[in-house]
């Protein structure tokens, strides 16, 4: 019983990164409506969820003949409604029941906050510009408005200076071994961007490049030992690259076949990423641990509130 967390524990979270935390949700909000972005609600249970690229435990509840997953992310959704608007985003529930070797990074929850967003006809630059612009005005609103706080939370908070230096994946792998995005991330003062992930590495979903050894995607790094921000990219669309993809990724081309006949039937290109709103807190705050960045915060091999 060991693993059942008190609700005093789940309590243990400061006002200020409460309100800090509110903050920035609104801040980024607002900053996507300025931008043309419409917020759509975010979908909980689907038949079809991000496959992901390592494996959680199974979050799936059966409904009649059927049976509906947790979201893991919302890409699929996102990509669908393309069809209907170029520019959204959600404040997405993701529950990912991972594994307990987890539980000390200090970055991972079972059940987070993604802000997701999609771009119709976008490219990854077009995800990139409109990323570093958002964090920039969120950073420099929130140094308005909390600044002696901030500072006394957080020694290294800093504006933040866009454009953030572009690292290509296997340049890096190669010169600072596995380790490299921790390496780089201890390293680090600004965030910066790790492009041109290998295909064996991510989903089936974003954008194979010209290599066809790497993709069209990204991931956000936060400096000072923090690591991953966000993941995204370019995504594939056309139905014979996406079912080449999966079959080559190995995914389950049935349970996945409500997606395909959409893509079948057409889906607009697209580029989009989503970044962890907890992270994002904890990053702002520098909080040792992410279960001090949201209230019920759930550990991975733990139970709680
Ligand atoms: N939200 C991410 C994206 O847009 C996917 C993920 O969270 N796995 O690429």
């Amino acid at each position: 019983m060991d693993k059942l967390k008190s609700v005093q524990e789940a309590l243990k979270v400061k006002k200020e990164v409460l309100e800090i935390s509110s903050e920035l949700i609104s801040l980024m909000g607002q900053f996507l409506r300025r931008n043309g972005f419409i917020e759509i609600l975010p979908v909980i249970i689907s038949p079809i969820t991000d496959p992901l690229n390592h494996s959680v435990f199974d979050a799936t509840i059966k409904y009649y003949d059927g049976s509906y997953s947790l979201t893991k992310s919302m890409i699929f959704h996102k990509q669908l409604a393309m069809r209907i608007h170029p520019k959204i985003f959600s404040f997405s529930p993701n529950v990912r029941l991972e594994t307990e070797d987890k539980k000390d990074s200090g970055r991972h929850l079972i059940e987070f906050t993604q802000i997701d967003l999609e771009m119709r006809e976008a490219t990854r630059d077009d995800v990139m510009t409109l990323v570093e612009e958002m964090l920039k005005d969120v950073f420099e609103k929130l140094e308005e408005e909390f600044g002696t706080l901030l500072r006394e939370m957080n020694s290294h908070f800093s504006t933040i200076k866009p454009p953030f230096k572009r690292v290509k994946y296997l340049e890096a792998l190669e010169e600072y071994g596995p380790d490299f995005e921790s390496v780089l991330s201890k390293r680090a003062t600004q965030p910066f961007w790790l492009i041109d992930i290998p295909v064996d590495d991510r989903e089936f979903y974003d954008k194979l490049d010209a290599t066809g050894k790497t993709l069209r995607d990204m991931d956000l790094i936060y400096p000072y030992g923090f690591g991953e921000a966000s993941s995204g990219g370019e995504r594939e669309y056309e139905y014979e690259s996406v079912l080449r993809r999966m079959k080559y990724k190995g995914n389950d081309l049935e349970s996945m076949k409500w997606y395909l006949e959409e893509v079948k039937r057409g889906i607009p290109s697209s580029a989009g990423c989503g970044i962890g709103v907890e992270r994002l807190t904890r990053f702002v705050c520098n909080l040792e641990d992410i279960k001090n960045a949201r209230l019920f915060a759930k550990k991975p091999g733990e139970l709680s509130i």
